[in-house]
């Protein structure tokens, strides 16, 4: 080793080896101490500034549909995770290409590093929300990498004490975790958490009608069956936030503006002070494949939203509420739905508690009979009334259908598929909902033979699903088909056509298979 550092050209095999590895890890700690950093500067700044997460939302913004809906099918509600931990993996092998690249040619190990800072930086200029403070994280952390990278990368291997060594080494590792976790201190201090720790929510003016009789809410009809009312902790969670947005209520505003007479500004306490309304609804989502669990039900509190419109007063020719969330995603939802006396509302509670935060905190929009992508914007900021032909949203854009009105469904959650049951009575049941029209029958078929009415339960309204439940006379041993049907509050079948679910819904008739013994 040259005195400078540099290695030489007759070092011994081993020495290489244990260079090129002390290399490798200066990258991947001076990449450390960039996300630290960053994450401190974001706690400062505003969380979603952090370098993992303007990179992981502009990553999320600008992989092509199809990626997309994979990552959903395959990772379910993990997505996130898989995606953040493997862009956390392919940092790390860059981080250390930058220290190999670094032990040879130091301006171009730093190059690397800064390459990479300036994805950060681009990422958060660009984001919807930015202010000139959202690149600051990236910036500073990308200083701090590139400083430590220099230093670890002359000073180590020219140590030799490795004492000395470790101290550097593992002085550098300190800070990243101390800055690191000094940060995440920070971001959850001033976290929306704490502000929704703090929401008060006005009783209803117009509450919830009394269930009708026969429903529990809470009661699995049949073992195993989903209950009528979905635990918020349960309920299915879809959106294209890598990091749940972090809008505190005293920060929340929303505008109402584009087609009207009277623009309009309303803040969260202004709109606890209306008068709110209570109802069950039932919220489904457009990718949700035939049988899948992308649909709840909870109890939701919030301002109807044609009383919203009546305040700013639409002008003629308006046919679409563009709404905007605080992170830039947008949705298109038809103006004639919002406004024709369904319960449309802009909601603040779900199941007796302020939306938690990835419901929406603090304000979302809830439509009964619509997918969730053209009407139920979480953390919602912005509404334009506008036209069909004048804006497209997020997943129109994609390829996804303007209008979004939900397919009549069904699912059978007893028995499970592939489950083996004892010959006899065999309970078979599920849900069903075609929100807005109802549901008025319900049938199941055993091997493709007659279609046979189920049980129907009541529910709150034909807002929301139905619980069904069909005694199977199961006499014959072997593998059985189940199916079943829905007809909604209009007579129409739930249709037999299979179909994937874009543009604009799943359809078909769910099935499992079970073995009688
Ligand atoms: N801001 C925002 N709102 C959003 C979305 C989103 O990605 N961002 N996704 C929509 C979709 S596709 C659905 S199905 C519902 C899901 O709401 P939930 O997560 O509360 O179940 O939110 C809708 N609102
Ligand atoms: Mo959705």
């Amino acid at each position: 080793m040259g005195a400078d550092g540099t290695p030489r050209a007759d070092e011994p095999e081993g020495n290489v080896r244990a260079g090129r590895l002390l290399a490798a890890w200066s990258g991947v700690l001076a990449a450390a101490l960039t996300l630290g950093v960053g994450q401190l500067v974001a706690g400062i700044v505003s969380p979603s500034a952090a370098p993992l997460v303007v990179v992981g939302d502009a990553v999320v913004d600008r992989v092509p549909a199809p990626v997309k809906e994979w990552a959903i099918r395959s990772f379910g509600t993990s997505d996130k995770t898989v995606l953040l931990a493997g862009t956390a993996v392919l940092l790390a092998l860059l981080a250390a290409g930058a220290g190999l690249l670094a032990r040879r040619r130091l301006r171009a190990g730093v190059a690397v590093v800064a390459a990479l800072g300036a994805v950060g930086v681009v990422a958060a200029a660009t984001r919807p929300d930015a202010t000139v403070l959202t690149p600051l994280p990236s910036l500073l952390g990308t200083l701090a990498g590139a400083s430590a990278l220099t230093l670890l990368v002359r000073r180590v291997p020219a140590t030799p004490d490795p004492a000395r060594r470790a101290l550097l080494l593992g002085g550098t590792g300190a800070a990243a975790a101390l800055t690191g976790g000094g940060g995440q201190v920070l971001v959850s201090a001033r976290s929306a958490e704490l502000s929704r720790d703090g929401v008060v929510l006005p009783a209803p003016a117009d509450p919830a009608p009394a269930l009708p009789a026969g429903l529990d809410p809470a009661a699995e009809v049949a073992d195993g069956l989903t209950r009528y009312a979905t635990r918020t902790a349960d309920f299915y969670r879809i959106d294209t936030a890598l990091v749940v947005p972090d809008l505190r209520a005293e920060d929340w505003s929303l505008r109402v503006h584009g087609m009207v007479d009277r623009e309009l500004t309303l803040d969260f306490a202004s709109l606890l002070a209306k008068p709110l309304r209570e109802r069950w609804v039932t919220l489904t989502c457009v990718s949700n494949e035939v049988g899948g669990d992308y649909v709840g039900n909870a109890r939701w509190l919030g301002y109807p939203v044609a009383d919203l419109l009546a305040e700013v007063g639409v002008r003629a020719g308006a046919d679409m509420v563009y709404a905007t969330s605080t992170d830039g995603f947008t949705l298109s939802a038809p103006l004639a739905e919002l406004t024709d006396g369904r319960d449309a509302l802009l909601a603040v509670g779900m199941n007796g508690a302020p939306l938690p935060r990835e419901h929406g905190f603090p304000v979302r929009l809830v439509v009964p009979g619509l997918y969730g992508y053209v009407s139920a914007c979480k953390w919602v900021v912005d509404l334009e009334l506008t036209t069909f032909a004048a804006k497209t949203a997020y997943w129109t854009d994609r390829g996804w259908a303007e209008r979004g009105p939900v397919k009549t469904a069904s699912r059978i959650d007893v028995p499970r598929g592939s489950a083996t049951v004892r010959r006899g009575r065999v309970p078979v049941a599920g849900v069903a909902w075609a929100q807005h029209r109802g549901i008025s029958r319900v049938e199941v078929r055993v091997d493709e033979g007659e279609w046979q009415p189920a049980r129907v339960l009541p529910s709150a309204s034909a807002d929301t699903w139905c619980q069904w439940v069909f005694d199977w006379d199961a006499q014959e041993t072997g593998t059985h088909t189940l199916q079943v049907r829905a007809t909604d509050g209009t007579g129409t079948p739930q249709t037999d056509v299979v179909a994937a679910p874009i543009p604009d819904g799943a359809s078909g008739h769910p099935s499992v298979s079970v073995v009688v013994q």
